[in-house]
């Protein structure tokens, strides 16, 4: 038997909040907190500090346990993770790298350690550092991707580590937590579902454009770069997939700097990198982090 997430965790339903870089804010970690699930706050590429006020806000909008997402590629990654062990809180979650090296100190002050991984490879190295627990992320989901499917890699994983598997990648709906759980998973980790919530502070146009999105719309470019991105297609994904095609990973570079936080903070859709899982698709309305636990847990025995 693997350790209950929600005891783990101290919260009500098995449910994490994806951490989306730039998208993530202390708004939207305490509205999935207080709606029973465990909110986080990215860090994204964001210096120490931010992320530190980020913390303080979220503590003033909830008095449940919340998480912290550091994304390892980021160049304030080491001061970020050090303002971490400071402030003590209750979990973090890491992607796109393994944060072996950091787990130790955090086990010490209590903090639980969830990296996000996309292969059994990488979930058995974190496990044999100490992690609490794995997220399992399909390339279905949105941001920066691994090449194996939720419906494959949940199963895989789940076989072969002793600690709880959480799924990610195309959950969405009532429909998909109960496919996660099918597959082995203890828990799920849900992005895209929540940039349509009403706590969610991105540009409305960033979240009209999620929920005007169709099965085939959450694209992914950057192949040759070998950093895949699962972004909504736009005037830029095609630009991208035109310097793809010449090779050019100084352009291709140039196109993406400084286009999520474009999106994000500008709105600018046609430019800006719109992230988003192919569960965009089943987005098609925007309302209360709470409610849309309550929906995704609705006739879901766990
Ligand atoms: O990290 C994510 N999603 C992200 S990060 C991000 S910001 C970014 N943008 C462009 C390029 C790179 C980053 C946007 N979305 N998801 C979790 C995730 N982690 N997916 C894949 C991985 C991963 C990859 C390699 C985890 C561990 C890993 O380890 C390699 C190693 O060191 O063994």
């Amino acid at each position: 038997m693997k350790a209950n997430i929600c005891e783990l965790l101290g919260i009500e339903y098995p449910l994490i909040q994806g951490g989306m870089a730039w998208v993530a804010t202390a708004e939207l970690a305490a509205g999935v907190s207080n709606g029973g699930g465990l909110g986080l706050i990215a860090a994204g590429n964001a210096p120490a500090d931010y992320v530190k006020e980020q913390i303080k806000k979220a503590r003033e909008l909830t008095d449940k346990p919340f998480g912290v997402n550091v994304m390892l590629l980021s160049p304030f990654a080491e001061d970020v993770i050090k303002m971490l062990l400071e402030e003590k809180v209750d979990v973090i979650t890491t992607g796109a790298g393994n944060p072996a090296k950091y787990i130790p100190a955090f086990k010490e002050i209590g903090t639980k350690v969830i990296p996000v991984i996309p292969s059994v490879a990488i979930a058995l190295k974190v496990q044999k550092s100490g992690a609490d627990a794995v997220v399992a992320e399909g390339c279905e989901a949105g941001g920066h991707i691994g090449e194996l499917t939720t419906m494959t890699l949940i199963p895989m994983i789940s076989d072969a580590v002793e600690i709880p598997v959480i799924a990610a990648g195309g959950i969405a709906d009532s429909r998909g937590v109960k496919a996660a759980f099918a597959l082995g998973a203890q828990g799920v980790q849900v992005g895209t579902r929540f940039i349509c919530s009403d706590e969610c502070t991105v540009h409305q146009n960033y979240k009209d454009m999620v929920v005007a999105a169709k099965d085939r719309d959450a694209v992914v470019t950057g192949r040759f770069t070998g950093h895949p991105v699962r972004t909504l297609k736009n005037k830029a994904t095609r630009m991208m997939d035109k310097i793809e095609k010449e090779g050019d990973v100084a352009a291709f570079e140039k196109l993406g700097a400084g286009a999520l936080r474009a999106a994000v903070v500008d709105g600018d859709t046609q430019m800006g990198s719109v992230m988003a899982g192919q569960s965009a698709g089943l987005v098609k309305d925007i309302k209360p982090c709470a409610q849309i636990i309550q929906e995704l847990f609705e006739g879901v025995t766990y």
